[in-house]
């Protein structure tokens, strides 16, 4: 391990692409700092895909990896395929939400189901970001947006429970004010098999703070750290109290056959039998 941890050491030598504030720097920081905890080196033991957004960015081509960076929402496709040929490698998808739970939906329903393992992290703006910020899956209830200017008369997808619903592993949801939750919630993921995936809610001053009426970066993290509850206690909640609030934590982790598992074991039988 290198004596102390630096992004730069697995990143290549380019500027990230974020506007200043933008909770991505984070992400991407603590993904790698989590690697860095785990004792890799490098990515060399690591495959990324992303899709199309500001979310996907953050390993294509900035990581010093290998990493397809594919369509707006079809990331995870390819992550399933090369895991499927590369079982050994860690294949890890990173995502908007309007990448992964908008465009990319289906995917991630019927990942969950097969329990592809791959890791997904989902950056979660609440918008369509790069594109402007046009509402989302995940926009909150009237909350104003491009296409929304009176407020999204939507309610948002709970994309952690959708997960848990579908047959994940592993589900958690953590914001850009719970940075050491995160990186041990990633280190954790990592090291775990069937199909993970990890929610972080992450501020996007540009195309949605301003608009919904955020001063600053720092009033955006003070309004995630206040609205923020713990899994325990919304459960403790009755549904219309906990509408509007952020429920962080791990949602489950659970240990069923992955579809490497399934697929491998089939492929023996047959060749047996054959
Ligand atoms: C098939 C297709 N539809 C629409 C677009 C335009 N588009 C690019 S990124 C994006 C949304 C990005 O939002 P999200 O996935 O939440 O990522 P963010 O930028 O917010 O991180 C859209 C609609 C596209 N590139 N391809
Ligand atoms: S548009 Fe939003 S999510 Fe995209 S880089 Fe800027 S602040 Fe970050
Ligand atoms: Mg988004």
């Amino acid at each position: 391990m290198a004596e102390t941890f630096s992004s730069r050491n697995y990143m290549r030598d380019l500027r990230l692409p974020f506007c200043p504030g933008c909770g991505l720097y984070a992400l991407s920081d603590t993904f790698l700092r989590a690697v860095y905890e785990l004792g890799y080196k490098d990515l060399s033991n690591f495959i990324f895909t992303s899709g199309i957004g500001c979310t996907s960015w953050i390993p294509s081509p900035y990581f010093k990896a290998d990493s397809v960076h594919t369509l707006h929402g079809r990331s995870i496709p390819p992550a399933t395929s090369i895991k499927l040929l590369k079982p050994n490698f860690h294949v890890v998808v990173f995502g908007g939400d309007g990448d992964i739970v908008g465009i990319g939906l289906s995917h991630f329903i019927h990942a969950a189901r097969r329990n592809t393992d791959i890791l997904v992290i989902m950056g979660n703006n609440m918008v369509y970001g790069m594109t402007g910020g046009q509402v989302a899956p995940t926009t909150p209830y009237k909350a104003p947006t491009t296409t929304t200017p009176y407020g999204s008369f939507e309610h948002p997808l709970d994309a952690a429970k959708l997960a848990v619903a579908a047959g994940a592993a592993y589900v958690a949801r953590w914001t850009t004010v719970h940075i050491n939750e995160l990186k041990e919630s990633i280190k954790k993921a990592i090291q775990l098999q069937g199909f993970r995936f990890i929610e972080v809610v992450t501020q996007c001053p540009t195309a949605f703070g301003r608009r919904v009426g955020f001063k600053d970066v720092g009033e955006m993290l003070k309004w995630f750290k206040e609205n923020s509850i713990t899994v325990k206690q919304a459960e403790g909640m009755r549904e219309e109290d906990s509408e509007g609030k952020i429920v962080v934590g791990e949602f489950i982790e659970m240990r069923r056959p992955t579809l490497v598992e399934n697929v491998y074991a089939l492929l023996k039988e047959v060749q047996k039998s054959g």
